[in-house]
């Protein structure tokens, strides 16, 4: 039996150039993030997902790898990512890598190489004739597939005359997962990472890297194709493979980021008996808002939240939870009061909502990965001017809604709220210059709202955010209960949700008002609520059969009821 050490720590990811700059240049570092271990073992956390440091041409932003096994000069050296394992572990703190997998950099050696169509490497790739020519002679792409990045899956290349394909930006080149070489080379590079003391992976859109076959697909809004490379066989059966000849060997853990996974596709995934990953990152829950997965912004329904979370909660032995990442909105701008439609101007909603939501986080059952900021309420980015923009997604969807008419104003309020920016830029550290992220010019705009809104300011305080995190973390660490009894739904409608927990006698009751007026509770959950308060966002004791505005209360209770 492995002893899944990981189901009873708290996870936090750092994306390492908006975290801490060590030297000046405006890009957050490895030195960096080990002069801010002490604040994580603080927080209760007890591994650490580290978003990419590898040696990258950067567009986007360090996914699109052209080394792995060597760290990117911006973010220090080989020495610096040793010492960051040593000093984490003395903490009580385990690394896990960011596995990118599905493709490379077009600037990774292997690409390179594989330009030339005698070469050994040339099937590395996923090189294709065109399907003909067009009235004019030009190449015609070999299917009708789009992309995850709003731009062609094919780039042809006129020396060959033929095209490679790209799911992503056309600096990423999908790796040919038919080819038993490329799989023999990913191994070396998890045993390398894995030897220098990783204890995992996240690993990359992982569901998608096997391309059973490359026909045409069904005509879709979304990512069209998807049919014939999402989970399948061949996916399943490289999971497989690298968990039996190198993971298994180690005392780690996978957890995969799965795009457009439905629940019996992830249960293939997480199976314990089948050897593949050990939990994943679903999209579910934070795209009951939104159209076409993130673009465009609908309202927001707690019932609905509700059921997406009982049914993942249900569905899986044991999730991934998380609410915010570097590809998201920040959730207190998203489900809370920091956002567009909301009360913003309320500096206690803010803080209640960031709190409810971090309470509603940290009592579900699974590994709770917490996002940089996440815990001292960071909120979307703030800066006005479309230039400003970095995330290559954004600016392609820019220049797609140009292309089809859609007016700036439109374009900008869905960019606003679907924008990788909104969690990429700079960690708050303080009130001082540049809210002590970089003493130099961070690499993306700094939110304006540091001031109020910085780690310094809440490290004291003993009603802040972080305090709040630092509480429930600790609350859940203790308890079996929190962090592996049974979700238990019980009442849900437009503003308020409320379900329980329960392991053996143990139950504790979590209720949480997602709006901005107080709501009463209903008669049905009289019971329910009956228990001793053991913490309430809004920092009140008894409840009186109502939640104030953005509350979460957990309860505790000594018997099911
Ligand atoms: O993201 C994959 C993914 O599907 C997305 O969340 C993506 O950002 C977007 O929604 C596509 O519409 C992973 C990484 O987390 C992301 O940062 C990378 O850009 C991407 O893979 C490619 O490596
Ligand atoms: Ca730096």
């Amino acid at each position: 039996m492995r002893k899944k050490w990981w189901q009873d720590a708290v996870a936090y990811q750092i994306y390492p150039r908006s975290f801490q700059d060590s030297n000046g240049d405006g890009i957050g570092d490895i030195p960096g993030i080990i002069s801010r271990l002490d604040e994580l073992k603080e927080l209760g956390i007890g591994i650490i997902w580290l978003s990419p440091v590898y040696k990258s041409p950067d567009a986007d932003n360090g996914y699109d790898i052209s080394d792995y096994c060597s760290i990117d000069p911006r973010y220090g050296t080989m020495r610096d990512m040793q010492k960051l394992f040593s000093e984490a572990k003395k903490r009580g703190i385990r690394i896990i890598m960011d596995l990118v997998i599905n493709h490379t950099s077009d600037e990774h050696p292997w690409f390179r190489e594989s330009l030339d169509p005698a070469s050994e490497y040339r099937d590395y790739y996923i090189w294709q004739k065109p399907k003909g020519r067009d009235r004019n002679g030009r190449p015609i792409p070999p299917n009708n597939w789009t992309g995850f990045f709003m731009e062609p899956v094919w780039e042809y290349d006129e020396n060959s005359g033929e095209y490679y394909l790209h799911l992503f930006h056309k600096k990423q080149p999908d790796l040919n997962y038919k080819n038993p070489q490329v799989i023999a080379e990913i191994k070396d590079i998890l045993r390398f990472w894995l030897d220098k003391g990783a204890a995992g992976f996240r690993c990359d859109v992982i569901n998608v890297l096997y391309k059973t076959s490359l026909e045409d697909g069904k005509k879709s809004l979304t990512v069209q194709g998807l049919e014939h490379y999402k989970s399948q066989e061949g996916n399943h059966e490289i999971l497989k493979e690298l968990r039996r000849d190198v993971l298994s060997d180690y005392n780690c853990f996978t957890v995969g980021e799965t795009v457009m996974v439905d629940l019996p596709e992830a249960k293939l995934l997480c199976d314990e008996s089948r050897g593949e990953l050990d939990m994943l990152f679903y999209f579910d829950h934070l795209e009951i808002d939104r159209l076409i997965a993130r673009f465009i912004p609908k309202k927001f329904n707690a019932s609905k939240l509700l059921a997406v979370l009982a049914k993942w909660q249900q569905g899986l032995e044991w999730n991934a939870v998380y609410f915010e990442n570097h590809d998201q909105s920040r959730i207190v701008s998203h489900f809370g009061a920091g956002g567009p439609k909301q009360d913003n101007k309320s500096a206690d909603n803010w803080a209640v909502s960031a709190k409810s939501l971090g309470l509603l986080e940290l009592t579900l059952k699974g590994t709770p990965f917490i996002y940089q900021g996440q815990e001292i309420g960071m909120t979307n980015f703030d800066f006005t001017d479309p230039e400003k923009l970095n995330d290559v997604e954004s600016r392609n969807l820019d220049t797609l809604m140009k292309k089809m008419h859609i007016p700036a104003f439109l374009r900008w309020k869905w960019i606003k709220a679907s924008s990788r920016d909104n969690a990429r830029t700079p960690m708050q550290w303080n009130s001082g210059a540049n809210a002590g992220f970089t003493t130099g010019i961070p690499w993306l705009g700094i939110n304006s709202n540091y001031t109020r809104i910085n780690y310094e300011g809440q490290k004291h305080s003993p009603d802040s955010i972080l305090s709040f995190y630092k509480k429930i973390i600790k609350l859940r660490l203790e308890s079996e209960c929190l962090k592996k009894g049974d979700f238990i739904p019980l009442y849900a409608d437009t503003h308020i949700m409320a379900y329980q927990r329960r392991l053996n006698n143990e139950t504790y009751t979590m209720l949480i008002n997602l709006s901005a007026k107080a709501q009463k509770l209903p008669p049905k959950l009289d019971n329910a609520a009956a228990g001793a308060v053991i913490v309430s966002a809004a920092g009140r004791t008894n409840l009186e059969g109502m939640l104030f505005a953005w509350e979460g209360a957990l309860l505790k209770s000594g018997k099911a009821l």
